[in-house]
Order: C-alpha cells, then sequence, then structure tokens
C-alpha cells in the first residue's frame, strides 16, 4: 500500500484542486551545490520555465539541451485562510528523481520519472499567505533505476546522459501540478471489478478512507440518473441493463463516493468508470466476452518544442489521427503517460496495454539495433544493482497499477519492454516482478511484455510468464532489409513456425514493426528509408500476421516519428512514424486505414 493517496484530483462541495501549472523559475545546478547553498529556500538566479514540459526544447545550446544533473524549479501559491483539512500538492510525475521543498522545509523524495509525486504541504504551509515551492530534480540514468542508462562524464566536468533506450532523455516537470485541499477524513483510494450476467453486471467496489464514518456509493449513469446504490466500504453494485463499455464505443458511469457523519457530508470522491471485462481465452483476448484484434500503435508522448510534456491539444489531435486510421488500441511505450490519456481513451474506447519504464535492460547503447537483428549481449540481471533495479521496478508497478487500476481502457500490464530474457537470472527478475503485479490488480488484467528478436522460440526463458505474448520484430528492416526482403520474410515464417510448433495456446500481438522513413522521400523501384519501402514493409508483415490464427493484434512501430538521442542510426529522431512528428500522414497511413477499416473486430 503506498503511503500517499494517488487518486486525480477532484473539486466539489469538500475537494478543492487548484492547477499550479504556468511559468515557473528554474536553474540547472552542475555543480550539485544547490542544497548546501540554500536553494530550497529561492533559487539565486534563475530563469523562467514553462510547467508543464521538458526543459530541452526552449534552449538554443547543446549544453543546455542536452543537460544531464541535478535541476530546480520554483513557484509559489497562495493557500486560503479557511482552509482546515489536508492539503498536498500533487505533481503528474518529475522526471526522473526529484526533492520537494515548501518554505524551505524538506518534505519528500521520489524515484521514477514518470508517476505522481504526492507531497503532503499541511504542515509547512502558512495559510492566508504566499507559499514557496521548490523541486530539486535530477535526470541522470544508472543501472538501478528505470529506463536504464549510464551517463559519461566529459573531460571538461560535464556529465552527459547515455540512455540504453532509444528515445530522447526528455526531463523536467513535465505533467501537471495540482494544489489540493481535501477534509482530514477522506476517501484515499477505491477499486472495482466487474462480472457480466446477461443484461445485468455486478461491480464490486471495496474503497479505502483515512477514518472510520460510514460509506456510501451511488453509481450514476451517463445522464446522471442512479443506476445503483451500495452503503460500506466494500460491496457489490447490482446494475440492471448494464450499458457495456466496449471497444470504440465507450459508455462511462460515474461512481460517487461520499462519507457521511449522520446528515453532514464530510467527504465526496467521484471518478468515471467503464463496466467491461478482459480476459484470456486460448488464442483469443476476449473484452466483454468476445474477441478483439487489437489494431494500433507503440506511442511515445513527444512532440515539438514541448518534448515529453502533457498538452491537451497534442492528445487530441492523436486520437483524432487513431480514430480516422481505424486504430482501436495503443502501448504506453515505454513508460505510463500523463493521466490525461488515459481519461481520453475511456471517453473514446480506446484499448491501452500499459507499460511500466522497463526498458533499457540491456547493457549496450544502441541496443535497439542489437534487438532488431538478434545480436548477443551480455546478461543484465547478474550484477551487484540488479536488487535495487528489482525494488525501484516493483515500485513502479506498484504505483503504475494503483493509479490506473480504475481506467475502463487499460485491459493489460506490460512489465518490460526487450529486457535480456534468455538467462535464469532473467527469469527469477520476472517472476517477483510479475508475482507483484499479479497480487495487485482487482480486475486480475492480464500481465505481458514486450520481446525482442533474441527473445526467440527457442531462447527466451520469460515468455511463460506472459499470459499473452507480445513481440517486437523488424524482420525487412534490422534484417535483411531492402533487396534481401524477401529473405526475411521467410525468416520471419520460420521464427512464427516454431511459436506455433510450441502450441501455447495463448495469443500472440506484434508490439513493433517498422521501417524508418523519411515523409519526403519517394523513389522507385523502392530503397530503404522511402514511403514506397515502409509501404512494401507493410505489406509482407501483414501477409505473416494474416498466416498465423493466433496472431491477435498488431501494434505498429511507431505512430508518429520521434527524437531520440543523436547517432549514426537516427535522423534527428527515430523516423519509424505512420505519422510525422507534426501528425500528418504518411504514404502508408492510408495503407492502414483500408486494412484496419476492412478488418471487423475480430480476425
Ligand atoms: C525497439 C525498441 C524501440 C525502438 C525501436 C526502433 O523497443 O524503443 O525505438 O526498436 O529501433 O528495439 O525503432
Amino acid at each position: 500500500m503506498l503511503a500517499q493517496s494517488q487518486l486525480y484530483p477532484v473539486t466539489n462541495s469538500v475537494r478543492t484542486s487548484m492547477l499550479l501549472d504556468g511559468m515557473w523559475r528554474f536553474q540547472f545546478d552542475p555543480a550539485s551545490c544547490g542544497q548546501a547553498e540554500g536553494w530550497e529556500n529561492g533559487l539565486p538566479a534563475s530563469i523562467s520555465m514553462p510547467v508543464p514540459a521538458s526543459f530541452s526544447d526552449f534552449f538554443t545550446s547543446h549544453k543546455e539541451r542536452d543537460y544531464c544533473g541535478d535541476f530546480w524549479y520554483q513557484t509559489s501559491f497562495y493557500v486560503p485562510a479557511d482552509w482546515n483539512g489536508s492539503m498536498y500538492v500533487r505533481f503528474g510525475s518529475i522526471t526522473h528523481r526529484a526533492t520537494v521543498y515548501c518554505n524551505g522545509q524538506e518534505l519528500c523524495s521520489h524515484e521514477g520519472g514518470f508517476l505522481p509525486v504526492v507531497v503532503p504541504v499541511t504542515a509547512a504551509v502558512k495559510k492566508g499567505q504566499e507559499n514557496v515551492l521548490v523541486v530539486k530534480a535530477n535526470n541522470e540514468l544508472s543501472e538501478k533505476s528505470l529506463p536504464c542508462g549510464s551517463v559519461k562524464v566529459l573531460s571538461d566536468g560535464r556529465k552527459l546522459g547515455k540512455p540504453y533506450f532509444d528515445f530522447f532523455n526528455y526531463s523536467g516537470i513535465q505533467r501537471s501540478v495540482y494544489l489540493v485541499h481535501i477534509p482530514q477524513e477522506a476517501v484515499t483510494d477505491f477499486d472495482t471489478a466487474y462480472e457480466l450476467q446477461g443484461q445485468d453486471a455486478l461491480v464490486h467496489y471495496s474503497v479505502t478512507t483515512s477514518g472510520d464514518h460510514p460509506v456510501s456509493v451511488r453509481l450514476l449513469d451517463a445522464e446522471g440518473n442512479v443506476a445503483a446504490e451500495g452503503q460500506g466500504k466494500t460491496g457489490t453494485l447490482a446494475v440492471a441493463n448494464a450499458h457495456l463499455w466496449q471497444v470504440r464505443n465507450a459508455y462511462l458511469y460515474r461512481l460517487v463516493i461520499s462519507i457521511h457523519d449522520g446528515e453532514k457530508l464530510i467527504d465526496q470522491y467521484s471518478a468515471k468508470i467503464g463496466i467491461r471485462t478482459v480476459e484470456i481465452s486460448g488464442p483469443r483476448i476476449l473484452v466483454n466476452g468476445k474477441p478483439v484484434y487489437l489494431r494500433g500503435f507503440g506511442k511515445h508522448e513527444d512532440a515539438d518544442i514541448i518534448g515529453r510534456g502533457f498538452s491537451w491539444a497534442v492528445a487530441k489531435r492523436d486520437f483524432e489521427c487513431m480514430k480516422w486510421i481505424g486504430a482501436n488500441c495503443f502501448r504506453t511505450s515505454h513508460y505510463p503517460y500523463a493521466e490525461e490519456w488515459y481519461q481520453l481513451a475511456d471517453e473514446e474506447g480506446f484499448l491501452i496495454i500499459d507499460e511500466v519504464p522497463g526498458v533499457g535492460m540491456m547493457r549496450s547503447l544502441w541496443n535497439f539495433a542489437a534487438a532488431g537483428s538478434g545480436s548477443k549481449y551480455t546478461y543484465f540481471f547478474e550484477t551487484d544493482t540488479v536488487p535495487q533495479l528489482k525494488a525501484n521496478h516493483i515500485l513502479q508497478v506498484e504505483e503504475m497499477i494503483q493509479r490506473d487500476k480504475n481506467h475502463p481502457s487499460v485491459i493489460a500490464w506490460s512489465l518490460f519492454n526487450e529486457p535480456e530474457t534468455t538467462s535464469t537470472f532473467a527469469y527469477d527478475y520476472f517472476s517477483e516482478v510479475f508475482a507483484a503485479a499479479r497480487a495487485l490488480d482487482p480486475q486480475k488484467r492480464p500481465l505481458t511484455g514486450a520481446l525482442e528478436k533474441s527473445s526467440g522460440p527457442d531462447t527466451c526463458k520469460c515468455y511463460p510468464l506472459c499470459d499473452f505474448i507480445c513481440l517486437n520484430r523488424y524482420y525487412g528492416w534490422y534484417i535483411c532489409g531492402g533487396p534481401e526482403i524477401d529473405e526475411a520474410i521467410q525468416q520471419f515464417h520460420e521464427e512464427m513456425d516454431q511459436w506455433a510448433a510450441l502450441n501455447l495456446n495463448k495469443p500472440f500481438v506484434f508490439t513493433e514493426f517498422g521501417t524508418d522513413t523519411l515523409g519526403s522521400v519517394h523513389k522507385l523501384p523502392s530503397v530503404m528509408w522511402t514511403q514506397e519501402y515502409q509501404m512494401e514493409y507493410m505489406e509482407l508483415n501483414f501477409q505473416v500476421f494474416d498466416s498465423y490464427d493466433f496472431i491477435q493484434g498488431e501494434m505498429a512501430w511507431n505512430f508518429a516519428d520521434f527524437q531520440a538521442a543523436e547517432g549514426t542510426m537516427r535522423v534527428d529522431g527515430n523516423k519509424k512514424g505512420i505519422f510525422t512528428r507534426q501528425r500528418q500522414p504518411k504514404d502508408v497511413a492510408f495503407l492502414f486505414k483500408k486494412r484496419w477499416e476492412e478488418m471487423k473486430d475480430a480476425k
């Protein structure tokens, strides 16, 4: 059980949430001297910095854009004199770790850059006055933290982040920040699980509060009519003629949880929920008992100027593009996204494979290429730092499930992306991570992880842990690209035939396949990097997907071009987008649209 409530902030008659987004103050601290010099009381030489956003792409010099080390943020907020409950500041995330101070007092530290940081401030604030909020953050990568990487120290002493992953190490306060005031006795958590019975549904619920006063719950339909009511912290609501949350046809109820002292309302919290079930049955993924074929993307939180900062505008455009192309799902590769993405997916009926930042668990700066081609590497799970890495991994799984468990859009948890999986060390490591996740989800959603090429049918020790199997494969790109593409497809079939021979009786989903493609380049006959090649590659991949009944999903890499670390393998970022970074379709997008629109929900 996490110490702080992860509930998304709401405002109602007893709760207030104030958005602290806007222009904050900011200062780099390359010598890590801020603490010794008392910066927690106020930054001595700060510049302005928008929140939420990554700091990198505002700058015009390499040193600032690629900054690695400590950096500080500061803002101030007013606390009304009549606030007598509990107060906390809730950051959607701070990348990758942070210590937070209020009025100079150190209040909490948090590890991990993609999940909420909840800071109780009740004892530190001055009521009826302005309060100073300071954050010391750090974006160094290591083999103990998620995602994994290392830091290179240059001869002038400057640090440079060396990601073992293929996305830019965007950092900062990248999600919204709220000041929240809640009653002393409050709802701190809730969860639901569903059972369908013909036209009706049972909603099993459980509520946690910080006191002993009685709890009641009401389920309101989309028009606000009461669909069911219950008393007590746990119980079951019977919903007659339940309106189900369906794939791309969402229906949301509102669960209203109240704490009363006699007639007096002590606290109230409400959230939208969707009644739906998810299960794996043989080689099928079932939503509400019906098979669904996953059509979608691996994505990134990534856009011009704001980097990994959350923007409603970018999210809106992404959903419109995904709807236009006929997609029904996406994976939050390679980290949990801002909560607003899930809220939109709940509304739009999109399915999400929610991924923990368990990426880079191979010791290579270009492990995406190593992974794609199946080259060998040293075992990652055999070192001294593994116990700490595992503790971090499990903590982030816990925080992710705690945060996202009530979203109907979330249909599965992905607990890794392309780690080393061929050693018994890897199996032992992931057995513990999977066991932790299984114990945490009240809805018992399927668990999985994305496997790279070296994790093959004959080598991978970890696929038995997965309820459905996710493969990232680049036959025709990292393997036998260009003129050898027919050879690549033959090898692809050979691998799939080996998987088929194992008779696993589980669904397989391709969570990555793709080619880097420049939106401006055409050539006939095609060559790699052209739009024509991306089309040919996809057509051949589709033929493979359509040849095996147990393949139950295709999620192209990537939804859009995105920024990555510089190098000879990347042309101003990864260009495998089906859309450009500005969210305009490449030619191949029309191919996907035709295929996906012609597909029924199930294959
Ligand atoms: C896979 C990784 C992904 C990379 C992709 C690629 O999971 O993060 O961006 O390959 O090479 O190995 O484009």
